[in-house]
């Protein structure tokens, strides 16, 4: 059956960094509304707002004190319904980012509870003594409010919502009818696989996360989709990909598989962690065959995948898992073309298209993100070297995802300083040179989303791994007689190839003759047979 959101590409947008329409150096609506021609001529087809509704900005719009209303950093929701008529004008569709485990603690409705207002009170989650759980940005995740503690998974200012409340529910299927009925195709649900808490008892220890067993993937959390699903979503011609943190491909099918209607897709980590010893911070050296084994198995495993290398919240894929030195085009290229012809819904982060690469980041006052300032006072208090806390946090800060979209070889985010620092290679990975350039990173990714689309197979074929060894990955996509082949070498070596090429190239990210035996570092090429 024909999906939109199957054959779709999606581009997540991070407002505050994408286009400072308004000279304050911050990104806004009308900032984003100005550059939805080059959008289009992209090719991408769903745009994936990060939060822009009403927020203190404690997580950058994760702490949302109003759902209904426009942050006026980001402008004002008549810049919104323009965004949203501009983009039906063009043939792009919007998806907002639906943050439900927590609110602001600016929220009214927390202000209320925590005034113990009998209706409000049970909005969030209070006990009258903390228990032993750790947040996701470390540190204990109860938060002491006159008599008693309130329930954080994140930020203190961030408290969780309690959906063991009804009311709760229906809350939240009101602020979904109200985005859906201005015209958006869906939501993305922020960590949406943890929202239930079936027992607020001490939970085993762990380094991180203590107590996950008590929220992670509940029995409760299925209902709740399911309810939303069926009284929501089924009403619409639209959407939902759930952030699933720590999901496995089994808890994955239960959310995502069409006879459980629940969710259409989710977000996995399994493959943001190739990289890491037991805990995001602490990253071991990225080995290219762990990348491509990881995705071998949820390209088999998972009924559907929405496929990303890059988030808000992760470093760039060139500089994590390419080289964004001496092969930065062909790294970049050769993700970007993994990215597009993998079997799932792709989803393109802002900058990516024109291989967006990690900060350099001198001082802490340069990095904004609250989880490295709060991570960072952690390895200062374990007593880590100055030298180490450095190079950890550079290693890993969201920050790098968060860094201004250059524009022109002179910026073009804003006509005034930045909020957080522009990328120091800008002069040559900016979108106007790249524009200009047919053989840039940006034309090789227009021509690949416009190749996705040629071929059906690319959006309903199936999967089939080929080889896959040494960080060489060759697989194909294959529905009825169309077969196309998609070889990939990620690493920065030449590699022998395993059998001949065969077929017609349509496409290649560097120059190749057919009777090669060897591909080059950090190749990519695409076959049809
Ligand atoms: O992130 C959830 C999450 O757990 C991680 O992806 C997060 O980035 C953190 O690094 C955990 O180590 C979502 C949003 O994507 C993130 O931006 C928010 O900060 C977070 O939830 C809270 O809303
Ligand atoms: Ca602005």
């Amino acid at each position: 059956m024909k999906t939109f959101w199957k054959e779709n590409v999606v581009y997540q947008i991070y407002p505050r960094s994408f286009c400072d329409s308004n000279g304050d150096g911050i990104g806004d609506i009308q900032g984003i509304i100005s550059k939805l021609d080059i959008l289009k001529d992209l090719g991408v087809d769903i745009l994936w707002l990060s939060p822009v509704y009403q927020s203190p900005n404690r997580d950058f719009g994760y702490d949302v004190s109003d759902y209904l209303e426009i942050n006026p950093e980001y402008g004002t929701m008549e810049d919104m319904d323009a965004l949203l008529l501009e983009c039906q004008k063009k043939g792009l569709k919007i998806i907002m980012d639906l943050v439900i485990n927590h609110t602001s603690d600016e929220h009214p409705w927390f202000i209320k509870s925590k005034q113990n207002d009998p209706i409000y009170r049970d909005y969030y989650i209070w006990r009258d003594q903390p228990s032993n759980w750790s947040g996701f940005f470390s540190g204990t995740t109860w938060e002491k409010y006159e008599d008693a503690y309130y329930l954080h998974l994140f930020l203190k200012e961030q408290p969780d919502l309690n959906w063991k409340n009804p009311k709760v529910l229906e809350e939240t299927k009101e602020i979904m009818h109200f985005w859906l009925k201005k015209g958006v195709s869906g939501f993305r649900l922020d960590v949406i696989n943890i929202i239930y808490k079936t027992s607020l008892e001490n939970g085993k220890k762990h380094i991180a996360l203590t107590g996950k067993e008590h929220y992670h993937s509940q029995e409760g959390c299925h209902e709740i989709l399911k309810t939303l699903r069926q009284e929501v979503m089924n009403k619409y011609e639209a959407f939902t990909v759930g952030e699933t943190v720590l999901v496995t491909v089994d808890q994955a099918n239960e959310l995502i598989h069409p006879s459980r209607k629940e969710l259409d897709m989710v977000f996995s980590f399994e493959h943001m962690e190739v990289d890491q010893i037991n805990n995001k911070w602490f990253k071991t050296k990225f080995k290219p065959q762990k990348l491509i084994d990881t995705l071998i198995k949820w390209q088999v495993g998972a009924y559907w995948n929405a496929n990303y290398l890059e988030n808000h919240d992760q470093p760039r894929s060139v500089s994590r898992f390419g080289n964004d030195k001496a092969y930065h085009y062909e790294s970049a290229t050769a993700l970007i073309a993994m990215l597009l012809t993998l079997k799932g819904t792709p989803f393109i982060y802002q900058g990516q298209e024109i291989g967006m690469k990690n900060g350099e980041f001198k001082t802490m006052e340069d990095y904004k993100d609250p989880e490295t300032h709060r991570i960072e006072s952690l390895m200062r208090k374990l007593h880590f070297p100055k030298g180490l806390r450095k190079h950890l946090i550079h290693k890993t800060s969201r920050d790098h995802a968060r860094m201004p979209i250059p524009w022109t070889r002179q910026g073009g985010f804003s006509i005034s300083k930045p909020w957080i620092q522009m990328n120091t290679r800008m002069k040559e990975i900016n979108v106007q040179s790249q524009m200009e350039d047919q053989t840039s990173i940006w034309h090789q990714t227009r021509t690949l989303i416009s190749l996705r689309k040629s071929y059906s197979s690319f959006s309903y074929g199936s999967f089939n791994v080929r080889y896959h060894q040494h960080g060489v990955f060759v697989y194909e996509r294959i529905l009825n007689d169309e077969k196309i082949e998609i070889i990939i070498n990620l690493t920065g070596m030449y590699k022998k190839l395993n059998k001949m090429i065969d077929g017609n190239i349509i496409w290649s990210n560097q120059p190749l003759d057919i009777k090669m035996k060897k591909i080059k570092p950090y190749h990519a090429i695409i076959v049809k047979n």
